[in-house]
């Protein structure tokens, strides 16, 4: 049994200050406090599908608009995703979730290749969810996908809530994501022909 993957990330601008607790070895609980009630909501299912422990508490600059609070949380949380990860030891390194909600279907795969990629295709019928502007989901998925080096797919298949469809998004990345760290017993040391991630 290996130890929990952990990590415990602040960043401090003058425009967000954020904190990041993550156990991609959890049960899914999650503490979110982000000031943007969508948002938090998004997190919370992306925590409890990836059966990730997550605290997030952070203070931005909302009475500007949403922008560099959802960005600066995707940045911490990829940082956090790759802080924790370490050296990706006996990890599947791939992951994929094809995520059903309704009339929605939304399928993310993951890469942890080190080698940051996004590939969005997601359309949103409405400029906001509650308080979350939609066109923010892109912006935090690039900023995750930066931060932890990773390769992320994420298409909407078919869907016409934008609540259905943006809550399917984070929970398929958050099942993605605990299938590409979860451990394989067949895998000894890094997957890659290269000998590193
Ligand atoms: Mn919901």
């Amino acid at each position: 049994m290996q130890k929990p993957r952990m990590a415990e990330i602040s960043r401090t601008t003058k425009e967000t200050d954020i904190k990041i607790d993550l156990n991609l070895d959890g049960s899914g609980k999650a503490d979110i406090k982000t000031g943007v009630g969508f948002f938090d909501h998004m997190l919370d299912g992306f925590a409890r599908h990836g059966f990730f422990d997550l605290t997030a508490s952070v203070s931005g600059d909302l009475f500007v608009d949403c922008h560099h609070t959802i960005e600066d949380t995707g940045i911490v949380l990829g940082t956090a995703i790759f802080k924790a990860l370490g050296d990706k030891q006996g990890i599947k390194r791939y992951g994929s979730m094809m995520l059903p909600m309704d009339e929605t279907l939304v399928l993310c795969a993951i890469d942890l290749s080190g080698r940051p990629y996004l590939g969005f295709d997601a359309e949103f019928t409405s400029d906001k969810i509650g308080d979350m502007d939609t066109e923010m989901i892109r912006e935090f998925f690039y900023a995750v996908s930066y931060s932890a080096g990773m390769n992320l797919h994420i298409r909407v298949l078919s869907g016409t809530n934008n609540h259905h469809i943006a809550e399917a998004i984070f929970k398929a990345f958050g099942k993605a994501l605990d299938e590409a760290v979860s451990y394989d017993p067949r895998i000894e040391g890094i997957l890659s022909t290269k000998g590193s991630l």
